[in-house]
């Protein structure tokens, strides 16, 4: 039963029963209506407890009914229902309260949440605002600016802060149903709290619109719900109830239908589906405790800051004790900041750092269940780390290397029980990145790599199997891309432009800026690696750049040039001549670029490597490549990843677009699987 009654004397409790975050589906939208007026009709209900069964309070519109023909009841329907009833709803909150959950609960007479509890419209998640009042009826509750915050970030509160804020009334301890007919035993139902529409939202500055709007437009980068939430909560503080109501809903289905919607609804469910790889259906991952982890630098220092924050102990081991010193001292650094940024409290960076005991030898590895080396990326130094790890460690304990560009087949060739090896591909600063590649060799078995989605989920990072190759997956898409910002460049193209374009696309960064706070000298390393390896190379401007020492902010002078250290890069005429030179060489005719043209150069020929990873199974599928450019590379999540986004512009279109630039001689000629998929329709 998705939404059942029981009876607490004068008090009706009603109980949604629908995993597993009980979302609104046309089923608990129906219970709970019928309810209404079942318990209207009964005079022995004083009033209605709301409360859900599982792990979490109404969690939202059911998401996977989107895109389908809604049906009856519609949520703004039983919302007013509710809010209109003739018995007071009391909403008893634990888990998560989340958009259409959350409306609900707005519509109640009286919320109450137990202390570890969250309420939120995170609908600008999905590329949406909340569409049955949650724009108009927050404000009223708890003023215009909170209102903002909470509608426009789409970031939940905690119960007791929602408390502050008068989204709450009561925050309950021990039992949440028991304190809540508590709770409703000390309510006076004659004399009710006022409804949404009886109640004012308060006033702002005058400039407070514009000032908002700005502060958004900062942050946005492309991204239409925020702006489009601000305008409704504005409306709901300059219309009638109903006219701001209107408003939204107006709102609320035109960006149902948008891509951004569209797009981001699918990242929503990639990642939701990303931990739970079907290959690893009934694998028992091997259990990780104790977490070893080689070189303290900055990945090193990063990885064993991601372990403490899931609450791994960890053991951190340096060549020796002045190295160690140095690693400590990153994770120090690293806590200190989290410290300072109040993110974490003197108290909790302490203890997270009295979590990590530093070693200089390996032996004090013999009890751990995880080893993660993160050492300088060489063959021959990650080999003999890797030797000396098999004759510390226990024979089942997961050996892993951090390696991003060196084949781990070639890293742990030899060595005794291979089906313990595997990589684990974290990016840099490894304690913030949302991403973790996970690349198993042959020999892995499957309980080791299910270890590694494991260790994902405690780390909240996003987890995307990967093949062995040059980049795994997203170092090869960059490495096209970045090959595609220089073809550009030689065909006239400067490096602003380029930036500019792919910031207006959506990228955080362009190319070339990203380039210079990294370093020029790190992918020129791994060209020269890549080089050795017998593979072709294309990047002739940044090859002269680095000739010449100009690798980036480090060296004030890389792609721009940074007079005085400052962060703002300048354009230089040394690289327009590092440009001209190396055109000459290729001769690439010339010619002036939109910004369109720009992206359409760098972002197709990432969807066609995109293709490829998928046809050679580097990939296990499209949306792993798409999760892997958002959290990793900064791909705009409203454009739902490479391939999504390629998917949205219509293959034919792409296929064209891409055969285009291959007979200008700007990118490769269209790949089988790509052509084949546009051809059939089969998609990504
Ligand atoms: N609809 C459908 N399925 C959902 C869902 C939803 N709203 N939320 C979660 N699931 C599924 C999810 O796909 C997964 O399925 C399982 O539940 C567990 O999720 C008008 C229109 C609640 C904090 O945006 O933030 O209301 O993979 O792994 O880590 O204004 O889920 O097991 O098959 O994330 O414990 C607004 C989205 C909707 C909340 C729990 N609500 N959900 O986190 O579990 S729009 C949201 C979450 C709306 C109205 C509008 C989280 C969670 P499966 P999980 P979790």
């Amino acid at each position: 039963m998705t939404v059942s009654l029981t009876r607490h004397g004068a008090f009706a409790v009603v109980c949604v029963d629908h995993p597993p975050v009980n979302a609104l589906s046309q089923a608990v939208r129906q219970g709970l209506w019928e309810m209404v007026g079942t318990l209207d009709a009964l005079d022995d209900v004083l009033a209605v407890i709301l409360i859900c069964a599982g792990r979490t309070f109404i969690a939202g519109a059911d998401v996977s009914e989107f895109g389908k023909p809604p049906l009856e009841p519609h949520l703004r329907d039983l919302v007013t229902r509710i809010e209109t009833a003739r018995k007071p709803w009391i909403a008893a909150i634990h888990g998560s309260a989340l958009g259409g959950g959350f409306e609900i609960a707005l519509t109640c007479r009286y919320r109450v949440a137990l202390a570890s509890a969250s309420v939120g419209l995170p609908e600008v998640n999905l590329g949406i605002v909340p569409g049955a009042g949650g724009t108009v009826r927050t404000p009223r509750f708890a003023g215009i600016e909170a209102a903002v915050e909470l509608v426009t970030t789409g970031k939940p509160v905690r119960a007791p802060k929602a408390k502050q804020m008068g989204l709450i009334d009561a925050v309950i301890e021990g039992d949440l149903l028991e304190g809540s007919l508590a709770f409703a035993r000390t309510c006076d139902f004659v004399h009710l709290p006022a409804l949404a529409q009886d109640r004012g939202s308060g006033a702002v500055e005058p400039d407070f619109w514009t000032t908002a709007e700005a502060a958004l437009l900062k942050c946005v980068r492309g991204e239409e719900a925020p702006l489009r939430a601000l305008a409704c909560i504005k409306a709901a503080t300059e219309r009638s109830f109903a006219g701001a109501l209107a408003f939204e809903r107006e709102t609320f289905l035109a960006l149902r239908g948008s891509r951004q919607a569209s797009a981001m609804r699918h990242v929503f469910f990639c990642e939701r589906a990303a931990p739970r790889p079907s290959e690893l259906n009934g694998v028992t991952p091997r259990p990780v405790r104790t977490v070893g982890v080689i070189g303290g630098g900055t990945m090193g220092a990063g990885i064993a800051t991601a372990c403490r924050d899931a609450g791994l102990p960890v053991i951190l081991i340096e060549q020796d004790p002045s190295a160690l010193g140095r690693g400590l001292a990153n994770l120090s650094r690293i806590y200190d900041g989290a410290g300072t940024g109040g993110r974490i409290s003197a108290q909790q960076a302490a203890d997270k750092v009295r979590g990590v005991t530093g070693q200089t030898d390996m032996a004090a590895l013999a009890e751990a269940d995880l080893v993660i080396e993160a050492v300088f990326e060489d063959l021959a130094v990650k080999r003999d780390v890797f030797a000396r790890l098999a004759s510390h460690c226990r024979s089942d304990a997961i050996l892993a290397t951090n390696t991003s560009y060196l084949d781990p087949q070639r890293i742990f060739e030899g060595l005794p029980h291979p089906e313990r090896f595997l990589a684990l591909h974290f990016f840099s600063p490894a304690q913030v990145m949302t991403l973790l590649e996970i690349v198993p060799t042959a020999q892995t078995d499957p309980s080791v790599l299910a270890a590694g989605f494991a260790l994902a989920r405690v780390m909240n990072t996003i987890p995307v199997r990967a093949g062995i190759c040059d980049g795994f997956i997203g170092n090869r898409m960059l490495k096209v891309l970045r090959a595609q910002a220089e073809r550009v460049l030689l065909a006239g193209a400067t490096p602003a432009a380029v930036d500019s374009a792919m910031r207006a696309f959506g990228q955080p960064m362009g190319p070339f800026e990203a380039q210079d706070l990294g370093g020029l000298d790190i992918a020129a390393f791994q060209r020269q690696a890549a080089r050795e390896r017998g593979e072709t190379i294309f990047a002739p401007v940044a090859e002269r750049l680095v000739a010449l020492g100009r690798l980036g902010q480090k060296t004030q002078a890389g792609w721009y040039d940074y007079p005085g250290g400052s962060r703002q890069g300048q354009e230089s005429a040394v690289v327009a001549k590092a440009i001209d030179e190396a055109d000459s060489a290729a001769s690439v005719p010339r010619r002036s670029w939109s910004e369109s043209q720009i992206v359409d150069a760098l972002v197709l020929p990432v969807v066609n490597e995109g293709a490829r990873i998928l046809a050679e199974g580097i990939a296990a599928r499209a949306c792993d490549i798409d999760l892997v450019a958002i959290h990793g590379y900064g791909f705009p999540r409203w454009l739902g990843g490479p391939m999504h986004w390629a998917q949205a512009e219509g293959l034919a279109d792409v296929v064209a677009r891409l055969e285009t630039l291959a007979a200008e001689g700007l990118a490769d000629p269209v790949c089988d699987g790509l052509r084949e998929r546009s051809r059939t329709g089969e998609g990504f």
